[in-house]
């Protein structure tokens, strides 16, 4: 469903990191002008860069931006992003909104598209999936 083909940074810590089977198309030989950086997995934070939160976001289809932050700010380009839509619900399993995940024009950026099929306060939680960076932001969103 969400397929996201990026530019793979032929990046030796790929090999060590615990990822499923990767294509074969994982085994060429790194460049060596990339900079490779022996970097431990690093923390990284993600912004919900649109809609504005305190806006009203009406109910149906939705767009956010998102984009993910090294700790110094910067935008980093990281591998995948799972973003999650839900409402919790009394009495009820949470309601869940489907989202579509593609990466956006800028590197670091993805754009999130979902239903908001209900008015009121819903959870949106986003994950880097990285080998090198680690992130989970969760934003309530209010829809009218
Ligand atoms: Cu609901």
């Amino acid at each position: 469903m969400k397929k996201l083909i990026l530019i793979l940074l032929p990046l030796s810590l790929l090999a060590i990191a615990c990822s499923p089977a990767q294509s074969d198309t994982q085994t060429t030989s790194p460049t060596p002008t990339e900079t490779a950086q022996n970097k431990q997995e690093s923390t990284a934070t993600v912004n919900l860069v649109s809609p504005d939160p305190q806006a009203e976001i009406p109910m149906g289809d939705a767009e956010m931006i998102l984009e993910v932050v090294d700790s110094n700010g910067n935008r980093v380009k990281v591998e995948n992003l799972d973003v999650s839509a839900t409402m919790p619900m009394d009495g009820m399993e949470d309601m869940m909104g489907k989202v579509e995940v593609t990466p956006a024009d800028e590197p670091g950026r993805f754009k999130a598209t979902t239903y908001f099929g209900m008015q009121g306060t819903w959870n949106v939680v986003a994950s880097v999936k990285d080998p090198q960076y680690q992130a989970q932001q969760e934003f309530t969103v209010e829809v009218k």
